[in-house]
């Protein structure tokens, strides 16, 4: 690393070398600043133009803004300056000079549409809120993972390339794999399942995600991190139990350690962790709580999925995170078991915040046989599924797990209007570079 102190570090008294973007000038006549940022924060650059070389006030001034510059000098304190202290500079260099000409304001005084933002990435980042996103987003994974390892679970890593789809209904992006048709994967549902059978027993994933889902909506990406957990020896309120746990652990995180994040982005008044038990409602109690709020223009029936109007009486209704037990069967993959004494019901379960689903998951069913009858009665063949199917008969303990959507996750814990501000380069149906 190049030899230089961070803004945040500078003390008075110090000789320094600081290094950073160039993020305001402003000149008053006789005296002028540079204001410097770097990713510890800004600090001011005086230039009394009198008492200083030329060259080196020109340098200094005529840079032009988000320019990389190098700065020497000595840290004087100085009340009136931002960060109570400024720099007396003795060497001025442009490191890289920037195009006068931005496609975007990184000072955030002019605002720009997303489409703008993503596509000069770079610069967008520069911008405080911008940045605090993904910082939090970063100390989230960091949450989700430390609390997965106080769980005992291992962490995993499965083929994103695969030869069959799991999640029906939602769209498969094929490729070609050496002349074999084979496709980008949707879950790691079949593989975590694989691990969770073998002494591994508990595991846990965050990798990415691809549906060829035609939606363009708000909350759906065509690349989409997942957070997936498999256990043997569990059943679905254990699953529940561990999602609920993974959740919290994201929002104590943030609570613990993003206070200048949450305030850079506005919403520091706002922040709450979760209180309580998140309620565990069931599908039938679900329907008949939507009915009742009076929302919708046609009345829900057993066997129907929850519109997004319905997702979100339920939500306004209920206040907070809840889950929804207990589906109707039909409607949840091959993979989710059946209730014993209802083979109608499912252990399928999801994990609502007010905004939307967080979390899919449930018991799965471990007995060859059902399985190969699942696979039947969904219209799939289970002789592409042997791979699968067959550790099925050597030993496969019951067991349990669901799938996260790390960036809905990110949406909602922090308000984001759109999930594709919570990704760095979104992957939709408009965009594949950068
Ligand atoms: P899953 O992970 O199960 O796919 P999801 O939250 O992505 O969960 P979908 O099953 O894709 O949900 O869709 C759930 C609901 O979202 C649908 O019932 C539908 O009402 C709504 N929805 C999906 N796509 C759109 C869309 N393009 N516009 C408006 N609503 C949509
Ligand atoms: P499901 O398909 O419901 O379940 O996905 C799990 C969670 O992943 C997130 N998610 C998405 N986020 C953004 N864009 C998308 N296109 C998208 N699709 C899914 C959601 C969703 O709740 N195998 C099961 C999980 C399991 O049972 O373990 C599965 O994939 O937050």
């Amino acid at each position: 690393m190049q030899d230089r102190t961070y803004t945040a570090d500078t003390e008075p008294g110090d000789d320094v070398t600081v290094a950073g973007w160039v993020h305001e000038i402003r000149d008053l006549g006789g005296i002028a600043f540079l204001i410097l940022r770097d990713t510890s924060g800004k600090i001011q650059i005086k230039f009394e133009k009198d008492e200083m070389d030329d060259d080196l006030v020109e340098t200094g001034l005529d840079a032009s803004r988000e320019s990389v510059v190098k700065v020497s000098g000595a840290v004087e304190e100085e009340p009136r300056a931002p960060t109570g202290v400024e720099v007396t500079p003795e060497s001025v260099e442009v490191v890289a000079p920037a195009d006068p000409e931005l496609p975007l304001d990184p000072s955030g005084k002019v605002d720009a549409d997303l489409s703008t933002r993503l596509d000069n990435r770079t610069l967008d980042l520069r911008k405080e809120d911008v940045q605090s996103v993904f910082e939090i987003r970063s100390g989230v994974l960091n949450a989700v993972r430390d609390q997965f390892r106080e769980f005992d679970c291992t962490e995993i890593n499965t083929p994103k390339i695969v030869a069959t789809g799991t999640e029906g209904g939602t769209e498969l992006f094929p490729i070609t794999y050496f002349g074999e048709e084979a496709f980008m994967n949707q879950s790691p549902q079949l593989f975590k399942q694989l691990i969770a059978g073998s002494n591994v027993e508990r595991v846990f994933e965050i990798g990415p995600i691809f549906r060829a889902e035609e939606h363009n909506t708000p909350r759906h990406l065509n690349e989409a991190t997942s957070i997936d957990f498999e256990g043997a020896f569990c059943d679905h309120q254990d699953a529940m139990d561990v999602a609920e746990g993974i959740v919290k652990a994201a929002y104590e995180a943030v609570q613990e350690n993003f206070g200048d994040e949450l305030e850079a982005i506005g919403i520091a008044d706002e922040f709450a962790v979760p209180e309580g038990d998140f309620p565990r409602i069931s599908y039938e109690g679900a329907i008949e709580r939507i009915n009742a709020t009076g929302e919708l223009d046609e009345q829900l029936v057993w066997g129907d999925d929850l519109s997004t109007p319905a997702e979100e009486a339920l939500g306004q209704d209920v206040g907070g995170h809840y889950f929804i037990t207990d589906w109707p069967s039909e409607i949840k993959p091959f993979y989710i078991k059946d209730h014993d004494d209802d083979p109608e019901l499912s252990t399928g379960f999801d994990l609502m915040h007010p905004r939307m689903e967080l979390v899919s998951g449930g018991q799965r069913e471990h007995r060859h046989e059902k399985l190969i009858e699942g696979f039947e009665q969904q219209g799939l063949d289970p002789d592409q599924f042997e791979y699968y199917t067959k550790m099925f008969k050597y030993g496969m303990p019951p067991h349990a797990g669901f799938g996260l959507g790390g960036e809905r996750l990110i949406m909602t814990l922090l308000g984001l209007d759109n999930i594709r501000e919570a990704v760095l380069f979104p992957r939709d149906r408009q965009r594949l570079s950068p």
